[in-house]
């Protein structure tokens, strides 16, 4: 028995929702709403003491971090394969997902805080984002939300991680001028985890990712999109309220707002 507790497919959750259905492993779907804060509640903090997702639970046995995630899928399950061969070949694989993880994911995420989060906030009294954030198990993501609330980054921070995303695509087109996919010429992990960040980016970051300043990671881009497992794991539903605000956040970036 297989359940994935994720979000709307976006960022983390797209990533392991892309690798469950490209591996074909059939799962019971648990939606978590972030936006109502249903993942610092103590019944899902049991499951994942960082009061994040995704969370994998195969036959009772939790499994969390989306990369691990992905590759307990691989390696667990039956279907085609999501990793090379050779070693060599999921090592450059592995450089991939680490950089998406360490560089790439948190400085997109820094700036999409940035734009979201007071769209969730703003419906609450400070007393009752308080009680919120109290419950919240990392301090980091404490620190995290409560900036994001605040509109507390400067401008220097929002351009500096502005220049890692830059530099991420940047990373992307070089590597895809010389190869089919990001890991050589066979579709990986890697291509999925660089996916599940830079999917929604042609409508958020026009100036960065595009036809002419990075067409092989257009090509790319367009190639991943027609993968039967990307367009199921896109497919996943996510709630009117939420997309509404993603709406907006798409809106003031792609306006510069
Ligand atoms: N390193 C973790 C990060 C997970 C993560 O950042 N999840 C986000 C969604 S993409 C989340 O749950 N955010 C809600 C919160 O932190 O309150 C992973 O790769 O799974």
């Amino acid at each position: 028995m297989v359940d994935l507790y994720h979000a709307e497919p976006a960022a983390n959750s797209l990533k392991t929702l892309i690798a469950i259905h490209e591996k074909g492993v059939p799962f019971t779907s648990r939606y978590v709403n972030l936006h109502n804060f249903e993942q610092h509640e103590p019944w899902f903090v049991k499951i994942n003491p960082n009061g994040q997702v995704p969370v994998l639970v195969h036959d009772g046995k939790v499994i969390t971090e989306s990369t691990v995630i992905n590759e307990y899928l691989d390696e667990a399950f039956e279907g085609p394969p999501l990793r090379p061969a050779d070693p060599y070949g999921r090592a450059r694989m592995r450089v991939w997902t680490k950089f998406v993880d360490e560089y790439f994911c948190p400085a997109l995420s820094f700036i999409g805080w940035h734009y979201m989060i007071r769209h969730i906030t703003d419906k609450l009294t400070p007393e009752e984002f308080e009680a919120k954030v109290a419950r919240i198990p990392l301090k980091e993501q404490q620190d995290k939300w409560r900036a994001a609330a605040k509109q507390a980054y400067t401008q220097e921070q929002l351009d500096n991680w502005r220049r890692q995303v830059r530099v991420s695509i940047e990373r992307m087109e070089k590597q895809l001028a010389e190869t089919r996919w990001l890991a050589g010429e066979a579709f990986t992990l890697a291509d999925v985890s660089c996916y599940a960040m830079a999917g929604s980016m042609p409508s958020r970051y026009g100036d960065i990712m595009n036809e002419k300043v990075t067409p092989h990671v257009m090509d790319w881009h367009a190639r991943m999109s027609e993968r039967p497992g990307v367009k199921a794991a896109l497919a996943m539903p996510t709630p009117p309220s939420v997309r509404e605000i993603f709406d907006a956040v798409r809106q003031a970036m792609s306006s510069g707002a």
